[in-house]
């Protein structure tokens, strides 16, 4: 049975009350395999297929999900949602077929799209306030009732000691833009741990973070004027919640977006930066702690880095993470991503002056 058929199979182990019409692979993530799931009533919804390979423990990850879940609906989330899961017709919340093969099914929520890239800083001014909302909500929410379901996503210094690892045993073709992509890393390499060294010195709070808050991940109404929804969840778990707002700012402010036909093209635009800022710091200006604002442009600088370096590491060890769909595709997200980090370094002081005048 192929893929697509197999989704189809799956999507019968949940408990929907119409048949199913039809099951298409959906979206562009580099890690699950999503599918939408049209049914005779009309109704439709999300089916995915967690990379177990990836995320170790699905099973805590849909606890979260519940855990978060569960949270929101208690608390007046109407200018938010996030989509309700869908149990299997065996009770749980997700589905373990014959191959181990670990599926979920989720609400689709309809009357939204995601966008490829901000049109305006206006856009960019509501994907900062969803962020906001959502940490407000999850601010809400002990952090010792979420699990790590993903230790080491977003330490830097543990992907750099990977990458280490992986260099030295890799038996990929060398090219001058691997050479300046190598280079790129060892210039930047004792500033690394700026964000793991505050967090061990109990300079920054343990949080609850979105993880993946990039902006397809934000499911805009169809004229594109109001946040509908935060999806991807899979990787709420505590974090700093710098590094969300980095991550977000690194996705939203390069419009030539993970995967750019000319990385040379990447550009991080400073208007929507402030516009994301400033909505993000009207829903959380009053709880954050000055460490965090402190350490927020290391954490914008760092973040790009990170993701060129885990691209660049997944290029070594053959494209064992990241999804491709062509040879090379690797190198050439790093190359953007470090083009991106380059073009913040070159911003530095506009940036630290402009966080300093929102944060007051
Ligand atoms: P990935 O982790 O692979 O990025 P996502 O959960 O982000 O997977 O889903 C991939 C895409 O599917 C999203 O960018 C979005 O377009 C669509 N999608 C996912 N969940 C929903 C949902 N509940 N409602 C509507 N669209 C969704
Ligand atoms: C991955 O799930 P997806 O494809 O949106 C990755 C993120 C990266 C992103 C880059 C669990 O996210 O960290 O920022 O690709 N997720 C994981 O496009 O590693
Ligand atoms: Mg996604």
């Amino acid at each position: 049975m192929n893929t697509d058929a197999h989704a189809h199979h799956i999507a019968g182990a949940f408990d929907l009350d119409a048949a199913i019409v039809a099951v298409q692979p959906h979206g562009g993530g580099l890690i699950n395999d999503t599918f939408l799931v049209s049914t005779t009533h009309g109704k439709r919804f999300i089916l995915q297929r967690l990379n177990t390979q990836v995320f170790p423990y699905p099973g805590q990850i849909m606890e979260n999900l519940r855990t978060l879940l569960d949270h929101a609906y208690g608390q007046d989330m109407e200018t938010l949602r996030l989509p309700a899961l869908v149990p299997a017709r065996n009770g749980c919340d997700y589905f373990v077929d014959d191959e181990d093969g670990f599926w979920r099914m989720l609400e689709f929520i309809e009357g939204t799209r995601s966008l490829a890239k901000l049109a305006d800083t206006a856009q960019a001014r509501l994907v900062g306030e969803a962020l906001g909302r959502f940490h407000a909500l999850l601010h809400e929410l002990p952090v010792e009732k979420l699990h790590t379901t993903l230790p080491g996503f977003h330490v830097t210094p543990a992907y750099l000691q990977r990458f280490d690892e992986v260099l030295t045993t890799s038996v990929v073709a060398h090219s001058q833009a691997l050479t300046n992509a190598v280079a790129f890393v060892e210039e930047r390499r004792t500033r690394v741990a700026v964000l793991e060294n505050a967090r061990a010195a109990g300079k920054l709070p343990l949080r609850a973070t979105h993880g993946d808050p990039k902006l397809d991940n934000f499911l805009f109404n169809t004229s594109g004027d109001a946040v509908v929804a935060l999806i991807d969840l899979d990787t709420v778990q505590p974090g700093l919640v710098l590094i969300d707002v980095a991550d977000c700012l690194r996705s939203c402010c390069n419009r030539s977006g993970d995967t750019p036909t000319d990385p040379h093209a990447v550009r991080f635009e400073l208007p929507f930066a402030k516009a994301i800022l400033e909505g993000y710091l009207t829903e959380t200006r009053e709880f954050l702690d000055r460490a965090e604002l402190e350490l927020l442009y290391d954490a914008i600088r760092l973040i790009p880095f990170e993701l060129g370096l885990r691209f660049l590491t997944d290029h070594f060890a053959g494209d064992v993470y990241f999804k491709i769909t062509q040879p090379g595709q690797n190198l050439q997200r790093a190359l953007a991503q470090f083009r991106l980090a380059e073009d913040i370094e070159r911003h530095e002081q506009e940036l630290r002056q402009l966080i300093e005048s929102l944060a007051t």
